[in-house]
């Protein structure tokens, strides 16, 4: 079912809806300009994954690993949050509890305003030493080829997380805390297809939670939504903010 219908159940689902989280994914941020990995133009079209987010490829192509996020610095430099950013930080200023999981490393969410965010995947802007692990977020001083050096004298490598690492343990506890305690769960913009984030809608419609899919394309987890969103987020997303928006202010005023 895309768009809208004002069948019951979802017009129930808007109206009840005081804790909410959002999962969102590349395509979330695809009309702020930033590639998605998997999509039209993605990414890793050019090259395989493992080959560049991750420790192996990144010890076998030091060079090459940096000069892709130092290219997706620069096009992120350029990037704003899209209407589908702004959309959830005002809904989070609204609602009782809403929480945005991201496996965005691009900070767009904070950047547009939302304050409960959990980056799953870490933030590309940070670095951080192999030898000492401290996270560096000032400007490096000495290289090694296009490899930046800590001040120890390590090298330093992106503050993301890379295939094959588990991700912060703060990070997925609070995730799946969100997925298992919501009264709605918002899947935005992911292929739904790298874990354990993958996992997370299926938690929530596990734990009664009503789910929302919005993604031009189908994905694993379409056939269990509650309701799907065949659209751009940019589009989609303001107008599900608008509809809770209108049914919980009804409900308000019964
Ligand atoms: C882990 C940070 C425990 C870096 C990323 C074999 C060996 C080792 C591991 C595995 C293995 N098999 C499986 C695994 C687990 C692996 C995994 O899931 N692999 C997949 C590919 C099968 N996961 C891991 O390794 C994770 N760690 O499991 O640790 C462990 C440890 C050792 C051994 C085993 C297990 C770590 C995963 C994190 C990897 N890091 N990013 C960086 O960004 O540089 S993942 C990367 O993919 C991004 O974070 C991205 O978010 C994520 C998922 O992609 P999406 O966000 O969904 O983006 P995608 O392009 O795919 O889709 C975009 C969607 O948007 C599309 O559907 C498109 O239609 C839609 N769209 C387009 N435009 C719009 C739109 N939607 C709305 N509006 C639009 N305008
Ligand atoms: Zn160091």
């Amino acid at each position: 079912m895309s768009g809208f219908t004002n069948d019951a159940p979802l017009v129930a689902a808007f109206a009840k809806a005081h804790r909410i989280a959002v999962l969102t994914g590349a395509g979330v941020s695809a009309e702020s300009g930033l590639s998605t990995f998997r999509g039209q133009g993605g990414i890793w079209q050019k090259f395989r994954a493992e080959e560049l987010a991750s420790m192996d490829g990144f010890l076998a192509n030091p060079d090459i690993v940096w000069e892709w996020y130092n290219y997706r610095r620069e096009v992120l430099s350029k990037a704003k949050p899209n209407p589908a950013h702004a959309a959830l930080a005002e809904w989070e200023s609204e609602c009782e509890e809403f929480t945005v999981i991201t496996q965005n490393v691009d900070g767009l969410h904070r950047a547009a305003g939302s304050m409960d965010v959990v980056e799953l995947h870490g933030n590309i802007t940070i670095n951080r030493c192999l030898s000492c692990d401290q996270e560096m977020r000032e400007q490096p001083t000495r290289w090694e080829g296009k490899v930046p050096l800590c001040s120890c004298g390590g090298r330093l490598r992106p503050g993301v997380v890379w295939f094959g690492e588990m991700l912060p343990e703060d990070a997925i506890m609070r995730a799946i805390h969100a997925a298992e305690t919501c009264d709605m769960f918002i899947s935005i913009g992911t292929s739904t297809v790298v874990y354990p984030a993958a996992s997370l809608p299926m938690i929530a419609a596990e734990h009664g939670a009503y789910t929302v899919e919005v993604n031009p394309d189908e994905t694993p987890f379409s056939r269990y939504a509650n309701l799907i969103m065949r659209e751009p987020a940019g589009e989609a997303v303001p107008r599900l903010h608008e509809l809770w928006r209108k049914e919980s202010m009804a409900r308000n005023e019964r």
